[in-house]
């Protein structure tokens, strides 16, 4: 009695927003690796994205959206719980989320919501507090993917692992109980390493020479960390592993040959008959040197966009579900990735570090019962305030534990004050790309990091005069008192957040 009673407070309870009605369907659709530079509601101009563009162009971009951990299981445990990384043990890829924690789809589902999760996943145990889950093992695959269903069995699927993951969420979206609303995370794999598009998207941008970013010959000048990571295009990346060409056999276990082992004789066809001519004259070309990271780079950006056109496309199929069963005003869909993404800035690919490509995250909201279209939200969120954010939105308490804070006001009220900086740290070393451990804060204007372990050095950057963060700024006589302030904020922000080795390393060493 009490159960029921519950239920129907929650579902049918007085909105925040005025009126008695029911309880909104949430969709999250989070992508991986998905670089704002290439999303055209975030400015890029090379027409990828336009059902994305729909969405942010029918509701809100949050322009200053960050992680505070930007890699991907960490990124998707924050998701989940609203902690941060030292509370939630998730602080890099190689941690076992503990799946039976608080987390908000459960919180929602013990409030009446039917919960799914579909597609990627990547955090070892299996997911708890969803009715239903079906996800791919790791990093899953492009073509012919395998999947886990409840019972624990794995089976290879048919298909582009865009258009699967989409198809099983639609499939559940179309069993589901009517009755009650529903909260659903479509996990995309792409754009994930190693880029690898859908045939019917393979060679799309090749009539696009795409621009060199500014500082794409980055010399890492005073800046220690950034000059000893692997994640550079000229070095890092690979002709075979990741640019697909065979005649690369520098890294035979992860050769360009496996790209086509998972595909059907006519994906393997059409792949060939795609990279082989490009490969063919890549060759003819002899490149060396500067000309040959370059061509790199155009085949990366090329690749990546490609793999983007299923995602977008993908996420056009959801929209049209919602439009098509009447579900388009009472349903808020939002839009993430779980980081930014390097696209050749600095030189590089990859993300981990604090930097802005890879710690801004794109965050877009639609709901049209509340946020008003084409609404530019340039407030700072961190992605610790996504699950508060959620559970407010769907009127379901916010327990106690949880560290970030709801910015549900701000889609009511998009001139509304929220945080004044978010907070960040990244764990992940020694390990692949080899980025030292970082934590620091980030203002609407500055950031400053500090790194730890393998050394112990400050960096402070005014984003203001250096967008590009090329100019380490502390340690210089006219940032000390912006210094002295910096640093008093980090602390206090680590004190509040408990993390505990960031305290230690403070106290340490200041
Ligand atoms: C893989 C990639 C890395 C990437 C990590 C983490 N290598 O290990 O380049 O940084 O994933 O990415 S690959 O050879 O397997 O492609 S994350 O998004 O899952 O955190
Ligand atoms: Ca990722």
């Amino acid at each position: 009695m009490k159960g029921i009673y519950f239920l129907a407070l929650t579902l049918f309870a007085t909105s925040l927003y005025g009126q008695v009605k029911k309880a909104p369907n949430i969709i999250i659709i989070i992508s991986d690796d998905h670089a704002l530079s290439t999303i055209g509601a975030y400015g890029a101009k090379y027409g990828a994205t336009p059902n994305i563009d729909r969405l942010a162009k029918e509701g809100a971009v949050f322009t200053n959206a960050f992680v505070n951990n930007s890699i991907c299981a960490p990124s998707r445990a924050t998701l989940l719980t609203g902690k941060y990384s030292h509370m939630n043990g998730l602080r890099d890829n190689m941690d076992e989320f503990d799946a039976s924690q608080d987390v908000f789809p459960r919180r929602m589902q013990q409030a009446g919501f039917q919960t799914a999760w579909v597609g990627k996943w990547h955090l070892k145990t299996y997911p708890q507090g969803f009715d239903f889950w079906n996800i791919v093992p790791g990093q899953g695959q492009y073509y012919n993917p395998s999947f886990i269903s409840m019972n624990g069995d794995t089976s290879k699927l048919n298909g582009y692992c865009t258009d699967v993951t989409t198809d099983i969420a639609l499939d559940w979206l179309n069993k589901r109980d009517q009755e009650k609303p529903f909260c659903i995370v479509i996990g995309q794999k792409a754009p994930h390493r190693t880029w690898m598009p859908d045939i019917q998207d393979l060679g799309k941008y090749d009539q696009t020479k795409f621009p060199l970013p500014k500082n794409f010959y980055d010399k890492y000048e005073n800046r220690l960390a950034a000059g000893k990571q692997d994640m550079n295009i000229v070095n890092t990346m690979k002709l075979g592993y990741d640019l697909k060409m065979k005649s690369d056999t520098s890294d035979k276990l992860n050769s360009a040959t496996a790209f086509t082992t998972r595909m059907t004789a006519t994906q393997r066809k059409a792949w060939n008959a795609y990279y082989d001519p490009i490969e063919a004259d890549f060759l003819k070309q002899n490149l060396k040197g500067n000309g040959l990271l370059e061509w790199k780079y155009q085949r990366y950006m090329r690749d990546y966009l490609s793999t983007t056109l299923s995602l977008d496309r993908n996420i056009g199929r959801v929209l049209d579900y919602l439009d098509k069963n009447n579900l388009t005003e009472n349903t808020i869909v939002i839009y993430t990735s779980d980081q930014g993404f390097y696209m050749g800035e600095h030189g590089w690919f990859d993300k981990r570090f604090m930097y802005e490509e890879s710690m801004h995250a794109p965050f877009i909201v639609r709901y049209p019962e509340v946020v008003k279209a084409g609404t530019i939200m340039p407030q700072l969120v961190s992605n610790v305030d996504f699950a508060p954010t959620f559970l407010k939105l769907a009127n379901v308490p916010i327990p106690a534990e949880i560290q970030g804070k709801s910015f549900d006001n701000l889609l009511k009220n998009p001139k509304a004050k929220f945080r004044e900086s978010v907070y960040y740290h990244y764990y992940e070393f020694p390990g692949e790309h080899s980025v030292m451990r970082h934590f620091g804060i980030r203002t609407d204007r500055y950031k400053l990091i500090r790194f730890y372990g393998a050394a112990n050095f400050w960096e402070l950057y005014d984003l203001k005069t250096d967008p590009n963060e090329m100019n380490n700024i502390y340690g210089q006589q006219a940032s000390a008192s912006l210094t002295g302030e910096l640093k008093q904020k980090l602390k206090a922000l680590v004190t509040e957040n408990k993390d505990d080795v960031a305290l230690k390393v403070l106290a340490e060493n200041n």
